[in-house]
């Protein structure tokens, strides 16, 4: 099959301390095409507001096939497949800018939630068929990445394109747990394969 146009993937830049995003180190192994859908990678700030905005003006300019946005979870074991974003933003710290909001919405007026367009549970079976530990999840916190993914889903929704997308949020990777005990990872090249299957799943 050969996609009509590209597949945008975005990870994150580090935040919390952290000298990686295990999020940004998977994207960077994916492949140039697939399915025949040119990948383009982008990398986002981990800050509310501006990540949505660099990523609504990325999906203007390619008018994407398919949209995956990752992000890292550190402390799950298992790559995860959002099914929904919420209309509220929580920091438990603040982002890479020093914003830290406490109970307001992603967008005033805007739906309380909004459910990921990609098939989730194909995606979540297409992964675990590749050999990667995934679940469906059902919530990406209240942080920077369900901010971008409720800001992906209604800019898609409210443009009427009917691009499958979704967040996907992936382990912390091995270096990023040498000094915490008992914390899962998993090798980047292994969140990349699920990345890949989930992508799979949603093109066809
Ligand atoms: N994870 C954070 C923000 C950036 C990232 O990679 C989150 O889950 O919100």
């Amino acid at each position: 099959m050969s996609a009509e146009g590209p597949s945008l993937v975005t990870g994150f830049e580090p935040f919390g301390g952290e000298a990686i995003n295990a999020s940004w180190e998977a994207v960077q192994l994916l492949p140039d095409s697939i399915e025949g859908s040119h990948v383009e990678r982008r990398l986002l700030p981990v800050e509310f507001g501006r990540s949505g905005d660099v990523l609504c003006d990325e999906l203007d300019r390619l008018s994407p096939t398919l949209v995956l946005a990752v992000g890292e979870a550190g402390g799950r074991a298992h790559v995860s497949v959002e099914r929904v974003a919420l209309n509220i933003m929580s920091a438990r710290m603040p982002d890479n800018a020093g914003f830290a909001p406490q109970g307001e919405p992603v967008l005033a007026g805007a739906p309380d939630a909004l459910l990921a367009t990609l098939p989730v549970d194909a995606c979540v079976d297409a992964a675990r068929t590749a050999g990667v530990p995934t679940d469906a999840s059902e919530t990406a916190g209240l942080y920077v990445c369900n901010q971008l993914m409720y800001r992906l889903l209604y800019a898609l929704r409210t443009a009427g394109k009917k691009a499958p997308a979704g967040f996907v949020h992936v382990p912390y990777v091995a270096e990023q747990v040498l000094e915490r005990k008992e914390t899962p990872f998993m090798p980047a090249d292994y969140a990349a394969r699920a990345l890949v299957a989930i992508a799979r799943a949603a093109l066809c």
